[in-house]
């Protein structure tokens, strides 16, 4: 899927206006390069999506994909699940992600039937606000750098709807931007992951301006307290697995 996004050429010249922003349109066309050379171990992060999946997902079941973008994490969830009769639901609240994820999942759908892979779980779009779908019989939900974008004051409420709908023994994997309450730490880490981004082939100017976009938009906790709420809504386990500067991901499992 990210071989045929088009460069993100989003912030390359000096705007005058930054908007806050927005899951739209250009943002969907240049996406899979956007979070690919902007999200340090994105892919290892998908890859782990598969291995969970095969391990965590229970026959009869449903999981989740709550901020799907264009459905690398429920493809990743697919071709990972090895438990029959599941199904997939995948949520997001922009229209032009949905849109595109359509044409993404089925053109997977449509290339997996061609090599007779079998059997093929289904994959549900939903375009809506993830507060508002209800998380039932699940054996696995994925928030892939998502709750980073829900108000602070309804993140509790989300994970704790996350939990309820958890069958035992399932499992959340939670991908977050985080940060540090030490402050060096917190420069040193931001400085590291600017050079990430220079070396990936953002320019300063780039840099300097998605930063000032997703300033309103973006807001990110520090990993004490995500495990710390995680815990708070019921997990007794839930532990970082992969960290890289600024992004972390985590797993929780329902006992
Ligand atoms: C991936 N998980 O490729 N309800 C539904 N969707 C939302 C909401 C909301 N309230 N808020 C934001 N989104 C993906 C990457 S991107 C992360 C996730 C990023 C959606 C938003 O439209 C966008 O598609 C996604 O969450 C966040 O594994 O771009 O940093």
């Amino acid at each position: 899927m990210s071989d045929k996004s088009a460069l993100d050429t989003l912030y390359s010249n000096k705007l005058t206006d930054i908007s806050h922003f927005s899951f739209n349109d250009e943002v969907v066309n240049v996406f899979p390069d956007m979070i690919t050379r902007s999200v340090p171990g994105y892919n290892t992060i998908l890859g782990m999506i598969s291995d969970l999946a095969g391990r965590y997902v229970q026959a009869n079941s449903t999981c989740y994909d709550l901020g799907s973008s264009l459905g690398a994490a429920s493809l990743a969830m697919r071709g990972g699940i090895e438990a029959d009769n599941c199904q997939i639901i995948s949520v997001d609240n922009s229209k032009a992600m949905i849109a595109r994820c359509e044409k993404v999942v089925s053109a997977s759908t449509n290339n997996a039937v061609k090599e007779n892979e079998s059997p093929l779980t289904p994959i549900t779009l939903y375009c809506s606000d993830i507060e508002d779908v209800s998380i039932e019989n699940s054996s696995m939900v994925v928030l892939n750098f998502t709750l980073q974008f829900i108000p602070l004051e309804k993140r509790l409420a989300l994970l704790q709807k996350i939990y309820d709908g958890l069958l035992p023994n399932g499992v959340l994997l939670l991908s977050e931007k985080v940060v540090f309450d030490d402050k060096p730490h917190q420069q040193l880490m931001t400085d590291l992951y600017h050079n990430f981004k220079r070396a990936n082939g953002y320019s300063d100017l780039e840099i300097a301006q998605k930063r000032t976009a997703l300033e309103e938009v973006l807001k990110p906790e520090t990993l004490e307290y995500h495990k710390e709420r995680l815990k708070a809504v019921g997990f007794n386990s839930a532990d970082t697995w992969f960290q890289c500067m600024t992004f972390a991901s985590l797993i929780a499992i329902k006992s």
